[in-house]
Protein backbone atom coordinates (compact mmCIF):
# COMPACT_ATOMS: atom_id res chain seq x y z
CA UNK A 1 0.00 0.00 0.00
CA UNK A 2 1.39 3.78 -0.97
CA UNK A 3 1.72 5.96 1.47
CA UNK A 4 -0.20 8.23 -0.80
CA UNK A 5 -3.32 7.21 -1.36
CA UNK A 6 -5.01 7.83 -4.49
CA UNK A 7 -8.70 8.31 -3.74
CA UNK A 8 -10.25 11.44 -4.66
CA UNK A 9 -10.87 14.68 -2.44
CA UNK A 10 -14.95 13.81 -3.19
CA UNK A 11 -14.34 10.17 -2.49
CA UNK A 12 -12.87 11.41 1.60
CA UNK A 13 -15.61 13.28 1.91
CA UNK A 14 -17.65 10.39 2.99
CA UNK A 15 -16.74 9.74 6.70
CA UNK A 16 -16.33 5.99 5.65
CA UNK A 17 -13.62 6.46 3.30
CA UNK A 18 -11.65 8.81 6.11
CA UNK A 19 -11.24 6.07 8.38
CA UNK A 20 -10.13 3.79 5.63
CA UNK A 21 -7.66 6.13 4.60
CA UNK A 22 -6.30 6.58 8.15
CA UNK A 23 -6.08 2.59 8.02
CA UNK A 24 -4.59 2.76 4.90
CA UNK A 25 -1.56 5.10 5.73
CA UNK A 26 -1.47 3.46 9.40
CA UNK A 27 -0.13 0.06 7.05
CA UNK A 28 2.04 2.00 5.51
CA UNK A 29 5.37 1.26 7.50
CA UNK A 30 4.99 -2.67 6.11
CA UNK A 31 4.16 -5.69 8.51
CA UNK A 32 4.78 -3.93 12.35
CA UNK A 33 2.15 -1.45 10.83
CA UNK A 34 2.55 1.24 13.52
CA UNK A 35 -0.48 2.69 14.79
CA UNK A 36 -0.37 6.60 14.74
CA UNK A 37 -3.72 7.13 15.59
CA UNK A 38 -6.32 7.93 12.81
CA UNK A 39 -8.60 11.11 11.08
CA UNK A 40 -10.66 12.43 14.06
CA UNK A 41 -14.32 13.63 14.51
CA UNK A 42 -14.64 16.90 13.46
CA UNK A 43 -18.00 17.49 15.70
CA UNK A 44 -15.62 16.62 18.53
CA UNK A 45 -12.71 18.26 19.06
CA UNK A 46 -10.84 19.02 22.18
CA UNK A 47 -8.32 21.38 20.60
CA UNK A 48 -7.79 23.71 18.09
CA UNK A 49 -3.34 24.39 17.34
CA UNK A 50 -2.06 26.58 14.94
CA UNK A 51 1.04 25.98 13.69
CA UNK A 52 2.85 27.80 10.84
CA UNK A 53 5.52 26.26 8.51
CA UNK A 54 8.44 28.32 6.66
CA UNK A 55 11.76 27.46 5.89
CA UNK A 56 12.78 25.42 7.61
CA UNK A 57 11.19 24.90 10.61
CA UNK A 58 7.58 24.47 11.74
CA UNK A 59 5.99 26.92 14.82
CA UNK A 60 5.64 25.48 17.66
CA UNK A 61 7.96 22.59 17.00
CA UNK A 62 7.22 20.40 20.33
CA UNK A 63 3.80 19.68 20.69
CA UNK A 64 2.30 17.75 24.37
CA UNK A 65 -0.76 15.69 23.37
CA UNK A 66 -2.69 13.65 25.62
CA UNK A 67 -3.69 10.21 24.60
CA UNK A 68 -7.02 9.90 22.82
CA UNK A 69 -7.21 13.55 22.46
CA UNK A 70 -8.50 14.88 19.23
CA UNK A 71 -6.93 17.75 17.81
CA UNK A 72 -7.92 20.25 14.67
CA UNK A 73 -4.06 21.35 13.81
CA UNK A 74 -4.53 24.50 11.80
CA UNK A 75 -1.74 25.06 8.90
CA UNK A 76 -0.34 27.77 7.44
CA UNK A 77 2.44 27.76 4.45
CA UNK A 78 3.93 31.35 5.37
CA UNK A 79 7.37 30.51 3.34
CA UNK A 80 8.21 30.81 0.37
CA UNK A 81 8.43 27.32 -0.94
CA UNK A 82 5.59 24.10 -0.52
CA UNK A 83 5.70 22.76 2.33
CA UNK A 84 4.24 19.48 4.09
CA UNK A 85 2.48 18.54 7.37
CA UNK A 86 3.07 14.84 7.90
CA UNK A 87 1.79 13.01 10.90
CA UNK A 88 4.10 9.89 11.15
CA UNK A 89 6.61 7.46 12.35
CA UNK A 90 10.03 7.74 11.33
CA UNK A 91 9.47 4.94 8.69
CA UNK A 92 6.59 6.43 7.62
CA UNK A 93 8.47 10.07 6.74
CA UNK A 94 11.36 8.10 5.35
CA UNK A 95 8.98 6.39 2.90
CA UNK A 96 6.86 9.52 2.34
CA UNK A 97 10.00 11.52 1.42
CA UNK A 98 10.86 8.78 -1.16
CA UNK A 99 7.35 9.60 -2.56
CA UNK A 100 7.61 12.82 -2.77
CA UNK A 101 11.14 12.74 -4.33
CA UNK A 102 9.34 10.77 -7.10
CA UNK A 103 6.97 13.09 -7.50
CA UNK A 104 9.09 16.07 -7.53
CA UNK A 105 11.03 14.46 -10.27
CA UNK A 106 8.01 14.48 -12.41
CA UNK A 107 7.68 17.90 -12.24
CA UNK A 108 4.40 17.63 -9.80
CA UNK A 109 6.15 19.65 -7.15
CA UNK A 110 8.77 22.30 -7.73
CA UNK A 111 9.90 24.40 -5.43
CA UNK A 112 7.53 26.62 -5.05
CA UNK A 113 4.32 25.43 -6.76
CA UNK A 114 1.78 21.84 -6.69
CA UNK A 115 1.08 20.64 -9.99
CA UNK A 116 -2.34 19.51 -9.25
CA UNK A 117 -2.61 19.26 -12.81
CA UNK A 118 -0.34 16.76 -12.89
CA UNK A 119 -0.21 15.09 -10.02
CA UNK A 120 -3.89 13.93 -11.05
CA UNK A 121 -3.12 12.92 -14.35
CA UNK A 122 -0.64 10.43 -12.92
CA UNK A 123 -3.57 8.73 -10.31
CA UNK A 124 -0.85 10.83 -7.51
CA UNK A 125 -3.29 13.19 -5.96
CA UNK A 126 -1.82 14.59 -2.48
CA UNK A 127 -4.62 13.83 -0.33
CA UNK A 128 -3.39 11.65 2.68
CA UNK A 129 -5.31 11.45 5.97
CA UNK A 130 -2.27 12.52 7.86
CA UNK A 131 -0.85 14.98 5.94
CA UNK A 132 -1.13 18.39 4.44
CA UNK A 133 0.78 19.07 1.24
CA UNK A 134 0.68 23.05 0.91
CA UNK A 135 1.68 26.17 -1.91
CA UNK A 136 3.71 29.08 -0.03
CA UNK A 137 -0.02 31.56 1.18
CA UNK A 138 -1.80 28.06 1.43
CA UNK A 139 -4.08 27.49 4.83
CA UNK A 140 -5.35 23.61 5.61
CA UNK A 141 -6.66 22.09 8.54
CA UNK A 142 -5.75 18.29 9.56
CA UNK A 143 -8.37 16.51 12.45
CA UNK A 144 -6.13 13.65 14.27
CA UNK A 145 -7.09 11.56 17.05
CA UNK A 146 -4.01 10.88 18.91
CA UNK A 147 -4.97 7.01 19.97
CA UNK A 148 -2.55 5.28 18.87
CA UNK A 149 0.64 3.44 20.43
CA UNK A 150 3.28 4.16 18.36
CA UNK A 151 6.08 5.17 20.43
CA UNK A 152 7.94 7.22 17.82
CA UNK A 153 5.24 9.79 16.05
CA UNK A 154 6.46 13.07 15.20
CA UNK A 155 5.49 15.68 12.67
CA UNK A 156 7.66 16.54 9.76
CA UNK A 157 7.63 17.84 6.29
CA UNK A 158 8.92 15.10 3.58
CA UNK A 159 9.62 18.19 0.81
CA UNK A 160 13.06 16.06 -0.26
CA UNK A 161 16.05 17.65 2.26
CA UNK A 162 13.57 19.93 4.69
CA UNK A 163 13.50 17.43 7.46
CA UNK A 164 17.27 17.00 6.87
CA UNK A 165 17.42 20.67 7.45
CA UNK A 166 15.39 21.05 10.50
CA UNK A 167 11.76 20.87 9.64
CA UNK A 168 10.55 18.39 11.95
CA UNK A 169 8.57 18.74 15.21
CA UNK A 170 8.31 16.27 18.31
CA UNK A 171 4.80 14.98 19.64
CA UNK A 172 4.74 14.20 23.43
CA UNK A 173 1.88 12.16 23.80
CA UNK A 174 1.13 11.15 27.59
CA UNK A 175 -1.67 10.05 30.23
CA UNK A 176 -4.75 9.29 28.82
CA UNK A 177 -7.63 11.55 27.65
CA UNK A 178 -10.88 11.41 30.20
CU1 LIG B 1 9.22 21.97 4.06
Amino acid sequence: MSFFNTLQRNLLAGAGLIALAGAAVADAGHEDAANIGQSGDITHIDRVIEVKMGEMFFKPNVFDITKGETIKFVISNNGRAVHEFAIGTEEMQINHEAEMREMQKKGMITVNKLRHDKMRAAGMMHVDANARLLAPKEKAELVWTFSGDAPDILIACNVPGHRQAGMHAKINITGAHS
